[in-house]
């Protein structure tokens, strides 16, 4: 029996999730969509041929047309909508951060731990990524001796309207917060966050921004974030280990939409995709086809990061906005 799937949130990612669900993963089958913005999600409906559309998302909750839901609304209202489908005993799969504040994720994490079987992942599809999972086994593997450094940079064309330098965290950097600690399988334990000339092109934020993480084994992790680069978008991670260095390849080099560098009239072509969507599109269909079959059976993808991973995210994010305010390194607390 298929699983019915409810979207809530048809923004950016609400309908990549939507499109590639219907499209792209085997067992599950998208029967309604929740957005204030109703034409945005009646649109989508049409496009995808899905039957319902609420612009109260807990109504759709209650509606008994959903056995599972992803979350791809605004960050701030991750963790209450979280809530909602925990109570209700339905699987989730919330978009990353899980929440901006320690104090909603911790919450979550707390009406979690009191359930008699897990029912969140946090949608941070890098864990999904064939570049990642092949850095992650190099390293497990030995053969370049121990890892000493990462080095990272994260990319993206334009800045969010509206959004702050401590965005610049909880929204995008996050995404290193928590592949980092999956790659090496080491806790953050304390963060410095710096930044020098900004760029003239954005009022009042520092961009970029250079992040340095120190882990429970010792390694520093060095990540610049710039949300506001404008040629495109470029993720990288570079692995120093003893004996080698290991580069992650970065994004695809997309010329008239292959992955190929072309050399030809004298110039050596290649391409930048133009956000996160034509990068990690392979990450994010392998993350819901997992998330749909561990929904079916019961349980959540072993991939996938948990409730308690995505509070020690949201922790290290915020040590790094303390160390932003109030300069110096930060401990990251505890539980
Ligand atoms: C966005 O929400 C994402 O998750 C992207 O992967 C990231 O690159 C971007 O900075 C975020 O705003």
């Amino acid at each position: 029996h298929e699983l019915r799937v409810g979207i809530i949130g048809t923004g950016v990612m609400g309908q990549d999730h939507a499109r590639i669900l219907s499209r792209k993963v085997a067992g599950a089958r998208l029967t309604a969509l929740a957005d204030v913005n109703e034409a945005g999600a009646r649109a989508l409906a049409g496009e995808l041929g899905v039957g319902d559309v609420f612009t109260d998302s807990t109504e759709m909750l209650d509606s008994g047309l959903v056995d599972a839901v992803i979350i791809a609304s605004p960050d701030r209202l991750h963790a209450a909508t979280t809530l909602e489908c925990l109570e209700r005993g339905l699987p989730v799969l919330c978009e990353k951060p899980l929440a901006p504040t320690v104090e909603e994720a911790a919450r979550v994490a707390q009406a979690h731990a009191a359930l008699d079987r897990p029912l969140l992942s946090v949608g941070f599809m890098r864990r999904f990524d064939p570049g990642y999972v092949a850095l992650k086994g190099r390293i497990a593997s030995g053969v370049d001796g121990a890892l000493l450094m990462t080095h990272s940079v994260h990319r993206n064309v334009e800045a969010y309207p509206g959004s702050d330098s401590a965005a610049t965290i909880t929204n995008s950097a996050v995404h290193e917060i928590d592949i980092l600690p999956w790659l090496t399988g080491e806790r953050i334990v304390e963060v410095l966050w710096a930044a020098g000339r900004t760029t003239s092109l954005l009022a009042e934020r520092h961009d970029p921004q250079l992040l340095l993480m120190r882990d429970a084994g010792g390694v520093l992790h060095t990540v610049e974030v710039q949300v506001h680069a404008q040629y495109g978008y470029d993720v990288r991670c570079e692995a120093v280990c003893e004996r080698a260095s290991v580069e992650l390849a970065g994004a695809p080099t997309l010329v008239d939409g292959a992955p190929l560098v072309v050399s030809s009239g004298l110039k050596r072509t290649t391409a930048y995709p133009a956000d996160w969507r034509p990068r990690f599109a392979e990450a994010y269909r392998a993350e819901l086809a997992a998330w749909v079959a561990a929904s079916s059976a019961g349980t959540v993808p072993a991939e996938a990061a948990t409730v308690e991973e995505a509070l020690r995210t949201t922790r290290v994010a915020l040590a790094l906005v303390q160390s932003m305010n109030e300069g110096g390194w930060v401990a990251v607390e505890e539980a």
